[in-house]
């Protein structure tokens, strides 16, 4: 698995050197609004230190950006009133991931809706 390059564009992103909606933060977790959404309310929780993907992460890492998933699913369901929260997660590039900093989508969902394709 290649290294981790720390000017991926979510390294970016945590260092303020490109503009995001943030939505929610900790010490060790940050979530923003996706800049194409699938759903509305689609959001990104990536963990704020240097992590790949899921095969890189540490037992810390994932603990953290699972508990804020959990907490933005709460959430949505109360703020958002969606129905139900999708939560999607890719690894490398032949597992869908195109950015190559650890990302967890949390997509709001309402009873019978369709997501939308990427892009
Ligand atoms: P991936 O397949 O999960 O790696 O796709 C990356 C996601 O990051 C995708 O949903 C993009 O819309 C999203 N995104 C973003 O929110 N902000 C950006 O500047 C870029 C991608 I580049």
């Amino acid at each position: 698995m290649p290294a981790y390059d720390p000017d991926n564009i979510f390294a970016k992103l945590l260092r303020g050197e490109i503009p995001s909606t943030r939505v929610y933060e900790d010490d060790e977790t940050l979530a923003f609004m996706d800049i194409m959404p699938r759903a509305d309310g689609h959001l990104l929780v990536i963990p704020k230190t240097p992590c790949r993907n899921l095969l890189d992460a540490s037992p810390a890492q994932i603990a953290a950006v699972m508990q804020t998933v959990q907490k933005l699913s709460h959430a949505v369901i109360k703020g958002l009133g969606a129905d139900g929260v999708t939560v999607q997660q890719f690894n490398e590039a032949a597992g869908g991931q195109e950015v190559f900093h650890l990302h967890m989508h949390v997509l709001p969902r309402k009873e019978g809706d369709r997501l939308r394709p990427p892009g």
